[in-house]
């Protein structure tokens, strides 16, 4: 049986069927020279035509609804590389903390009003995090793996380049995403001169900007990066302030923390677990190399592993 099918002419003699899967009579007569069938609406009344006026038909039109706008916080600005040991390195990483899958297609990082501009694309599921870096290059020397995008310049054909002007992150600047002309995501705000205000976005940050953590700890390199929750080492929710941000020195438990290229803070959140017998030794050292593990490692039969944490 057709999907669709017009049976035209002064009869059906050869007993055509029509899309309602029985012989019908035609639809329509059969048009003079120069003239023509069409469709006249939805029900399937044709009628010949002398000029032929195409989609002149609003039963036909079909009306397209845009895809439901993203919630705010959906995707999170989840940490940014500003202060890059190489230049080329610097780059943002984005998180989907939401439950659906988000697409990026008309999506927009921007670092202020005249600053850049980058086109997103791709999708994110849920808990997928994307890095994003200046030239590919640099960042795999200085990350230890590759970034999802590069938007400057095509340093790796094996990473996809963003199109639109490429953000330019300052000691003291700020990053927004943002999808369509106005749906803002996120926004983070950082060091002395950052301001929400030059995003565009006047709503997205609130309190005091983003600092790196100076104690005796480098800056050069220092990844701002979100606060993860102690057991569950999700990114703690966002309340669109310096708190959120490990980084931030306010904090004495989830705060006051750094992160550098090469770190895998992640994959390291939870503690190791052994379900063997075994003798463990717990020790608490200064910052210099604990002489309990020298010692159990001279001793160890085959291997052994020791996990530290510093506070
Ligand atoms: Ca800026
Ligand atoms: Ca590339
Ligand atoms: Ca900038
Ligand atoms: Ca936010």
């Amino acid at each position: 049986m057709p999907v669709d099918a017009v049976i035209y002419g002064p009869a059906n003699p050869s007993g055509l069927i029509d899309e309602s899967g029985i012989v019908d009579p035609p639809d329509v007569g059969d048009a003079p020279a120069s003239q023509g069938i069409e469709r006249r609406d939805i029900a399937g009344a044709w009628a010949i035509q002398s000029t032929p006026n195409p989609n002149n038909c609003t039963v036909l039109t079909t009306t397209l609804e845009l895809p439901p706008l993203t919630p705010p916080g959906s995707v999170l600005i989840s940490a940014v590389n500003y202060n890059a040991y190489d230049n080329g390195d610097e780059g943002f990483r984005l998180t989907n903390v939401s439950t659906q899958v988000v697409t990026l297609t008309n999506w927009i990082a921007t670092d202020g009003n005249g600053e850049g501009t980058l086109n997103l694309t791709g999708t994110l599921q849920p808990d997928q995090s994307i890095w994003l870096a200046k030239r590919a290059i640099t960042f795999t020397q200085q990350f230890g793996f590759k970034p999802d995008y590069e938007y400057e310049t095509d340093t790796d054909p094996d990473v996809p380049d963003l199109t639109g002007s490429a953000p330019m992150l300052a000691p003291g600047d700020e990053l927004a995403i943002r999808e369509g002309a106005d749906n803002w995501i996120d926004a983070v705000v950082w060091g002395s001169s950052g301001q929400i205000t030059d995003t565009g976005w006047l709503t997205g940050w609130i309190g005091s900007n983003v600092y790196a953590y100076t104690g005796t700890l480098a800056t050069t390199g220092q990844i701002l990066y979100r606060k993860l929750d102690e057991t569950t080492g999700r990114i703690v929710s966002d309340t669109n302030t310096a708190l959120d941000w490990a980084n931030d020195r306010t904090d004495p438990v989830l705060g006051r923390k750094v992160m550098y290229p090469g770190w895998a803070l992640e994959r390291f959140w939870q503690t190791a677990k052994v379900t063997d017998t075994a003798a463990l030794t717990v020790a608490i050292a200064p910052m210099a190399r604990p002489r309990s593990v020298e010692n159990s490692t001279r001793s160890s039969p085959s291997t052994s592993r020791s996990e530290t944490r510093r506070r």
